[in-house]
């Protein structure tokens, strides 16, 4: 029998004695501002990429200089939660010591530092570190920042999900005390049974894990965008246990007809007793059953598809010890965040503000001061949603004036901002992002601009949700939105139409590589027939599927390249 080949990372995770590498030795580097070899790799386990900035990296080599390498932060934020002395704590570093000065809210409920220098790095954990926040397994083959649905002191039920979300990141996090050797300098302890990877294992998994808990009816998190998902399911206000969803991602790659997006299929109904061991369950067969040659068809949807889902499924049950029982009826009525206002049952006021793109940063409104000052009057804490957004948690109703007042101030707070722009998402892409292949971020707020005028000229009286994602990978989500875009090159993007208001059904590609010029007068047309044919309250993603403008995907290995 042929040997199978394993991918270039399974030696570098081999090999790393637990994600160490030559990390430390490579920080002392004068020569170069970069990680070299295996290095560039392993530091994404401890929650960092190395960039540079695209938008000069021409200039830098015509001048014969090494890329401007420095390093992006992920840090780890269960559910979202931060408080406003961590959150003061990271807008000095942002200030300080990161050459764009922002603080990005990211798609899965964290935020981002860009531009760290080799220097600022052990600086910048340690200034975490001292403020009890870490970046562990924020990227790389592990289980990544686990996702609550937010507000979660909005209820009984959302503080016991989110206890939940922070008991399943603990649970799945590498075992391995490299970060706190490596970035805090801790005592060493190479080759203890500290370094002994019970769940995740030696090499780690063959892929990125995302586990989501969500509180239906709102789909803040979109689910099926991820491998493991706990549906909170309650009893009046108890939570009794989880429906759980298993394989879903939405990262496709260019002309390779074995990638595509995928929905999360129902196992079924779990008490809370066994939310961990299913979780460890689901991660350890897929980790043992998960294809480690081709990195491009490694994620828990393909070993689903390729094992079988009933296969899968049982292999869960055995390791875990139990049975799903028949999933408990449940339904999502809202996707995006609830901006504005809203009362707790602890008698506290929670505030969702909407941040365009998630980056907090003083250009043409001060968001980031805003931020700062109403940090350092507020004495609840923060929640960072799974849209790019924050939710200023625990007002106490005697400060809600306050709190009001400063983020109208500093543009927190702007009602002349449209319903539409509040229901669309973009990735980073350019200038950090090295995959990007078309713009991203900075081109979401014009085209909303676009869209709105279209929706005006037509009438709609209604939104769509629209995402842009520079790349297929697909970090905006677009391939849950009704209108998603999907970068392929400089202005030209793949057309992807037909996702379901509330994030159940993944879009179809309408057509390939259309400039934004073409994609606007597309949709122009598009939204008209909408507003003309469409049934009471039919939303723009239903309309085009039932019309028979795109086709439904239904089953995503069979139908997403049809
Ligand atoms: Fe992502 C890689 C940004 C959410 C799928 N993602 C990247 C990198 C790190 C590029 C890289 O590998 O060098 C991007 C850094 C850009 C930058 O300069 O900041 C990047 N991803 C982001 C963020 C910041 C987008 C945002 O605008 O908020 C999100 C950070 C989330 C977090 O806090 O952990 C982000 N990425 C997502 C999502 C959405 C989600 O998880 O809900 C997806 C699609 C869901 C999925 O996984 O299927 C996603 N990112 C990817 C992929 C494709 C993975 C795959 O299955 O093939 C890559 C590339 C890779 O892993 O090889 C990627
Ligand atoms: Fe970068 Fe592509 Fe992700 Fe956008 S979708 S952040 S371009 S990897």
């Amino acid at each position: 029998m042929s040997e199978v080949k394993l991918s270039v990372n399974e030696r570098i995770k081999g090999e790393s004695r637990h994600l160490r590498g030559t990390i430390s030795e490579d920080l002392k580097d004068p020569l170069t501002g970069g990680f070299t070899s295996d290095n560039f790799q392993l530091i994404r386990f401890h929650g960092m990429y190395q960039q540079d900035d695209r938008d000069i990296r021409a200039e830098r080599q015509a001048q014969k200089l090494e890329p401007l390498h420095n390093v992006m932060l992920r840090a780890r934020l269960p559910g979202g939660v931060i408080t406003p002395k961590q959150w003061l704590a990271i807008d000095e570093f942002a200030d300080t010591h990161t050459s764009y000065g922002s603080i990005r809210l990211t798609t899965r409920q964290t935020f981002q530092f860009h531009g760290v220098l080799k220097r600022d790095i052990k600086l910048m954990h340690q200034t975490l570190n001292s403020i009890g926040i870490d970046s562990i397994a924020t990227a790389g083959d592990v289980n990544r920042n686990v996702l609550c649905t937010s507000n979660p002191v909005e209820s009984v039920l959302h503080q016991q999900a989110y206890e939940w979300a922070a008991k399943i990141s603990e649970h799945l996090l590498p075992k391995t005390r490299a970060y706190a050797e490596i970035w805090l300098d801790g005592e060493k302890v190479e080759s203890t049974e500290d370094n002994v990877e019970p769940i995740l294992g030696d090499t780690y998994l063959p892929r990125k894990f995302k586990t989501t808990v969500v509180i239906p009816p709102h789909n803040d998190v979109d689910l099926h965008a991820n491998d493991l998902n706990f549906v909170a399911i309650s009893e009046g206000d108890k939570l009794i246990g989880f429906n759980v969803l298993v394989g879903g991602g939405l990262a496709t790659t260019h002309g390779d007809t074995s990638t595509y997006a995928r929905r999360a299929d129902d196992f079924g109904f779990i008490p809370l007793s066994h939310t961990l061991q299913v979780a460890a369950a689901v991660v350890t067969t897929q980790r043992d059953w998960g294809n480690r040659s081709n990195r491009k068809n490694a994620k828990t949807k393909y070993t689903l598809d390729r094992v079988g889902i009933d296969v899968f499924k049982a292999e869960v049950e055995r390791r875990a010890g139990i049975k799903f029982s028949e999933s408990k009826p449940y339904e999502f009525t809202s996707r995006g965040d609830r901006f504005g206002w809203v009362s707790g049952i602890d008698g506290k006021e929670h505030l969702t503000l909407f941040v365009e793109n998630g980056r907090l940063l003083d250009t043409v409104k001060p968001l980031k001061s805003g931020m700062r000052e109403i940090a350092k009057v507020h004495s609840g804490d923060f929640r960072l949603t799974a849209n790019q957004n924050l939710i200023v948690a625990g007002v106490a109703p005697e400060n809600k004036a306050k709190i009001e007042a400063i983020a109208r101030e500093y543009g927190l707070i702007d009602d002349s901002v449209s319903d539409q722009r509040k229901d669309s998402m973009a990735c980073v892409a350019f200038p950090t992002c090295p995959l990007a292949m078309a713009e991203a971020e900075r081109f979401l707020p014009e085209f909303v601009t676009q869209i709105e005028g279209l929706l005006d000229k037509h009438q709609a009286n209604d939104t769509i949700v629209v995402r842009v994602t520079g790349c297929p990978n697909g970090c905006g989500r677009a391939l849950l939105a009704e209108v998603g875009l999907v970068g392929k090159g400089p202005d030209k993007y793949n057309l992807h139409l037909g996702g379901s208001r509330y994030g159940e059904r993944i879009p179809k590609m309408y057509k390939e590589g259309l400039s934004s010029a073409v994609i606007l007068q597309e949709l122009d047309s598009l939204i008209g027939l909408w507003v003309d044919e469409r049934n009471s309250g039919e939303s723009f993603g239903d309309f085009v599927i039932r019309a028979g403008i795109v086709a439904e995907i239904k089953v995503s290995k069979v139908d997403f390249h049809d």
